[in-house]
């Protein structure tokens, strides 16, 4: 099979492109990734000579660049790219209907027009909104994005959704909570405590840091996302998750603790805007009808995650620009 994988020098893209040539010895992967702020070929150098991987960098709304790809004949699509950061989309919405919308019905009018025969669409717990104590989220859940990045997943996911009924595309949309381990840039929860510990430096909480996250160890999400490549049902919604739901000031006490670091470095700062409260996942409709299921519990995977930074420095400060340290001034000097 030949792969179209679109954000595959971020986060979850990279780990998946990893994840699947290993694992599918015969099949194609083409990685099409514009190279923003959070895309990184450090996160590709051990399969940068693989014979059956390439890499364009391209904006997804780059017909252009993306139509002789297309051309050459693709099995299936595999969509990560996105804007994928909350609190940036807070300081710059614009970036994220460009991105996340804009992109996406790209890249499906391309889908179309070529005759993909699958088009895997990434998607985010995050478009069902919040929950509160109790409950969980299912596919049946109504979409209520509360945040601008949230909102425009859902826009994409609804732009997917019309390329299934009007054009009869085969679709599948994946959603999954919070993902951590190797590869994730440094502004996102784990690994930006992971590293302020390393240094030294505060460790800034939001608000009274009793939001919660169902966090889900990345090589998990990439064995799902395979499973629905090869077995799922055209049209249909997966929603993807762990049962480790977990308050952030616990997983910032799981990382001072196993760091050896003192509890003094937590720093309570102003909350985010919007801040959803609670996310949870029911994944048994993925575990019944894929029979995926997922390797890693929290207490391993976060163990994992944090030696792999250890192991890592030299990819973290490869990765930590100019650019990033403009970010991270603006974000945590005002709070
Ligand atoms: P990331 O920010 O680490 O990576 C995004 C990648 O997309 C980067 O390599 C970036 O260069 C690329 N990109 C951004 N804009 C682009 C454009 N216009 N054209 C081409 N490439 C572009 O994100 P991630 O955490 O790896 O998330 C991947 C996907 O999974 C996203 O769609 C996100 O919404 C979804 N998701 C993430 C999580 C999570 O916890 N990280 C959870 C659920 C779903
Ligand atoms: O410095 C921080 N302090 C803090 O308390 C940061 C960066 C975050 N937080 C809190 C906010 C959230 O409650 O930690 C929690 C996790 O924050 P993020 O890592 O920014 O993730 P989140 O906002 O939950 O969104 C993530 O999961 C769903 C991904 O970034 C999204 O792309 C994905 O869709």
């Amino acid at each position: 099979m030949r792969l179209l994988v679109t954000g595959g020098a971020g986060f979850i893209g990279s780990n998946f492109i990893h994840y699947y040539l290993n694992k599918h010895l015969e099949d194609y992967v083409i990685n099409v990734d514009a190279l923003t702020y959070a895309g990184n070929l450090e996160s590709l150098t051990e399969i940068e000579n693989n014979p059956n991987y390439e890499f364009h960098r391209s904006d997804i709304t780059n017909r252009e660049i993306l139509e002789p790809l297309f051309e050459r004949g693709v099995d299936v699509v595999v969509h990560f790219a996105a804007e994928s950061h909350v609190d940036r989309s807070i300081l710059d919405p614009g970036a994220f209907v460009h991105t996340n919308v804009l992109g996406t019905q790209t890249l499906l009018d391309l889908a179309k027009h070529y005759n993909v025969g699958k088009f895997v669409h990434v998607s985010t717990d995050e478009v069902y909104g919040t929950l509160g104590d109790t409950g969980l989220f299912t596919e049946q859940t109504p979409l209520a994005p509360n945040s601008p990045y949230s909102a425009s997943k859902a826009g994409s996911d609804l732009m997917v959704r019309a390329y299934h009924e009007t054009f009869g595309l085969n679709v599948n949309i994946t959603r999954c909570s919070n993902n951590y381990g190797p590869y994730q840039f440094p502004e996102k929860l784990i690994p930006l405590m992971i590293q302020n510990a390393l240094d030294d430096k505060a460790l800034p909480v939001y608000g009274d840091g009793l939001n919660v996250r169902d966090w889900l160890y990345v090589e998990d999400h990439c064995s799902a996302i395979d499973l629905v490549i090869r077995k799922g049902i055209s049209g249909e919604v997966y929603n993807i998750g762990g049962n480790n739901e977990r308050t952030n000031i616990h997983v910032v006490k799981t990382i001072l603790e196993e760091l050896g670091k003192p509890d003094s470095l937590v720093q309570y700062v102003q909350d985010r805007l919007g801040h959803d409260r609670r996310y949870a996942i029911d994944a048994s409709k993925i575990r019944t009808e894929l029979g995926w299921s997922p390797k890693y519990d929290y207490e391993s995977g976060i163990r994992k995650t944090i030696r792999w930074y250890l192991d890592n420095q030299d990819w973290m400060n490869q990765v930590r620009t100019g650019a990033y340290q403009q970010y991270y001034d603006t974000q945590y000097r005002s709070r």
